[in-house]
């Protein structure tokens, strides 16, 4: 059986369910149980994602992807994570808000066959986070080889709500990302195009598996999304236009669940929604195309569905007797609001990239923030503990999904407008599609070692769209 045969029938296998693989579930590792001590390794592996087709691909205790990492707020954790790669990496904890030094960024560099032991003590409230390599103009390559994995925070507040909270049965991790294949292989795509609009691919994966299809309980079921890709936006909707619940954003909670039929994702964003499979009926996760890649991918393999036809990304078999729908909480939890009168600055950050004139015979994008590419040897902003600033956020040329580290943040305006639905909670991650303002606390210290604010395509990260900041 040639691969192109055999690619033609995964696709079948979306109608006719004949070829859906079970979706994996990455091993749950509690702190807890560990006695807050975790050990993980990066390392080399070779991960089949079609049969008899092993694709060399990187991995924390694993081929593919790391273990699931929960931790409770009010301990410390102390994960010692040793680096079996060739090349040096570092581990950031996206999300997490930890000192500066302890945060994984470009600076906490791990050489080979050495290990950082970081202590991290959780202070926040419960959350879907996830960690990533951060190393030095090689992140989005370690990442789309394999380096990332989902961090959960766990509380009290949380756990008196009587959410779905069965790890793998009704409360599901989802890394959500598209790769590119050859014959069955994985390839890193590379060129102009890859760097300008970050590496994407036509195949869709879940927790590294193509085609998925997760068997689940006739009751609510508890998402953990989280957009694990280098440059890809979804535009999630199941097939059968049925409603959930969006429950949590980046920082977690919402005040109260949120009914739609679609949720937007973009790179390094994550969304805690519902969903009620009481019915017993499947569904089909769905996404539409990405208005951000080019045109030209767009517009190959007539008829594809990288045209603008809607992808599946998952299949949901509910299994079971039916139980009475489950009780939806109307509150969920309380947020501090913060006042826009107590913002002591208005910092401009404009999401900068150019094409410069040819050069070394090819033509390259100019990435930066504010027009400069990072500097490790810069410090672009130094702030005071305690303060919360505006951030004026700006996008040029396409949209850019900023991330910034160490603090949570409220969008208090999108494009001149209010925010949009999609724009509550608390978030460290935003999609930026011209602008919005940002209400910033800083309530974390980076002074040993400073933040990374950033552009989440991690082409353009990699590329010079990043800058960092000092709390002191
Ligand atoms: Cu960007």
């Amino acid at each position: 059986m040639t691969f192109t045969r055999r690619s033609f029938l995964t696709g079948a296998a979306l109608t006719g369910g004949a070829l859906f693989q079970e979706l994996k579930i990455p091993e749950l590792v509690d702190a807890r149980r560990q006695g807050q001590s975790i050990a993980m390794t990066a390392q080399v592996g070779r991960t089949a994602f079609f049969p008899e087709r092993d694709s060399p691909t990187l991995g924390y205790n694993g081929s593919y992807l790391g273990p699931t990492l929960r931790v409770y707020r009010g301990d410390d954790v102390e994960i010692a994570v040793t680096n079996a790669l060739g090349e040096a990496t570092t581990v950031h904890w996206h999300g997490l808000l930890i000192p500066g030094e302890l945060d994984g960024g470009p600076h906490q560099t791990i050489r080979p066959r050495k290990t950082w032991r970081p202590v991290l003590p959780i202070r926040q409230p419960a959350a879907t986070l996830w960690y990533h390599s951060h190393v030095h103009g090689r992140t989005a390559e370690q990442v789309y080889a394999g380096l990332a994995g989902l961090l959960i925070v766990t509380d009290r507040d949380e756990a008196t709500l009587g959410l779905p909270a069965e790890y793998g049965v009704d409360d599901l991790p989802l890394i959500l990302q598209d790769r590119q294949f050859e014959d069955g292989m994985l390839v890193l795509p590379q060129g102009m195009m890859a760097t300008m609009h970050g590496r994407r691919g036509d195949t869709l994966m879940v927790n590294g598996t193509v085609n998925p299809v997760a068997r689940v309980p006739r009751r609510l079921v508890r998402l953990r999304l989280v957009n694990g890709s280098n440059a890809r936006a979804f535009d999630l909707a199941f097939a059968d236009h049925r409603s959930f619940h969006w429950i949590a954003s980046e920082g977690g909670l919402l005040e109260r669940p949120v009914a739609l039929r679609s949720l937007s994702l973009a790179p390094g964003e994550r969304a805690e929604v519902l969903v009620d499979f009481h019915d017993g009926q499947p569904a089909v996760l769905e996404t539409g195309p990405d208005g951000n890649a080019p045109m030209m991918m767009r517009m190959m393999g007539g008829g594809n569905r990288l045209r603008g036809e809607r992808q599946a990304i998952i299949r949901f078999e509910p299994q079971g007797t039916g139980t009475r729908s489950a009780q939806l909480p109307d509150k969920l939890v309380t947020h501090e609001r913060q006042s826009m009168s107590n913002a002591v600055r208005r910092r401009r950050i404009a999401m900068t990239m150019g094409m410069r004139g040819m050069r070394g015979g090819a033509g390259m994008g100019t990435f930066g923030i504010n027009g400069r590419p990072f500097d490790m040897e810069r410090i672009d902003a130094e702030i005071r503990r305690g303060d919360t600033e505006v951030w004026q956020v700006s996008a040029e040329m396409m949209a850019h999904p900023l991330h910034i580290h160490g603090v949570h943040f409220e969008v208090l305006s999108r494009n001149g407008s209010p925010p949009g639905i999609r724009d509550q909670g608390l978030r460290d991650t935003i999609m930026v599609e011209n602008s919005v303002e940002l209400l910033v606390r800083f309530s974390h210290t980076a002074a040993t070692a400073p933040y990374m604010y950033h552009c989440h395509i991690l082409e353009h990260e990699d590329n010079g769209m990043m800058g960092q900041f000092i709390v002191r």
